[in-house]
């Protein structure tokens, strides 16, 4: 019997520990491909991949909604332009320079392009916004699963929570960022949007790329997404309480 099972998680471990992993995307730039690579693709990367996803809190959907039902305004709400010289180019050129860097505690960080990222298979989901400051409205959203991102740059095992570094500062130039458990990176309708109601996102929505965290409330859900890095505690990241406005006294937990 132990033998046996012994035998299953080998061949399992085989079957999703494959060379394909180590293809790079095209569009992404693997930003480490150093020696002790190879020793890193094991067992164990996997293997957390596998039990983040079975130990995700609560794998439920989000309600989703039908065409009829979307929202005729989808209001925008904080910052609505990044207002950098920057983001002003990048604008202005369609975004075509535009990347997304995910790093941190990844086995294989990489910088992706917003083609690369609009080529990956996408996922639309139609869905209630809700904003603490007191209004809601539906949206048709489309985007690459996060998951999908996860699985290629397959976090180390100490990775707990996703940080989303966003273009956007305040009058004060205080950086807006977000932050999520490592395991709801996992969830399909957690997804890095770049189509609103059929439309590439425009810049008040967050253009060119925003993070859509369902079943949680709107300030969550970082628009002008540049940067994710994989931590293993917020603390030093901001303020420390994982988000812009959880530096100022919003919970962390905004599940609704
Ligand atoms: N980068 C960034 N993301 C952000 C914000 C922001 O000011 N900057 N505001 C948040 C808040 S409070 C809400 S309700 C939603 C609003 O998204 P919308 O402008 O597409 O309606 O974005 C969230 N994400
Ligand atoms: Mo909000």
């Amino acid at each position: 019997m132990k033998h046996e099972r012994a035998m299953e998680r080998r061949a399992f471990l085989k079957g999703t520990v494959g060379v394909a992993s180590l293809v790079a995307l095209a569009g992404c730039d693997n930003l480490t491909l150093s020696s002790w690579f190879p020793n890193i693709l094991n067992k164990t990367e996997r293997l957390t991949d596998l039990v983040q996803r079975a130990m995700t809190p609560t794998n439920a959907l989000a309600k989703e909604y039908s065409d009829t039902e979307i929202s005729k305004v989808f209001p925008a709400n904080g910052n609505t332009d990044p207002g950098t010289q920057d983001y002003a180019e990048m604008a202005q050129n369609n975004f075509a320079d535009w990347h997304v860097m995910i790093h941190g505690l990844v086995t294989i960080p990489m910088t992706c392009s917003l083609a690369a990222i609009k080529e990956m298979p996408a996922r639309t989901q139609i869905t209630r916004h809700d904003c603490v400051e007191g209004w809601s409205a539906i949206g048709k959203w489309t985007g690459v699963p996060l998951g999908d991102l996860m699985r290629k740059i397959q976090p180390l095992p100490n990775a707990r929570y996703a940080v989303f570094h966003c273009a956007d500062l305040d009058d004060d130039g205080v950086p807006y960022y977000e932050s999520m458990a490592l395991a709801d990176c996992y969830h399909p309708q957690t997804i890095l949007a770049y189509e609103l109601n059929g439309r590439p996102l425009d810049v008040p929505h967050g253009a060119p790329l925003r993070l859509r965290f369902e079943r949680q409330l709107g300030y969550k859900h970082a628009k002008y997404v540049v940067r994710i890095e994989l931590v293993e505690s917020l603390q030093g990241i901001g303020g420390g309480r994982g988000g812009y406005w959880e530096d100022q006294g919003y919970e962390w937990y905004a599940g609704i």
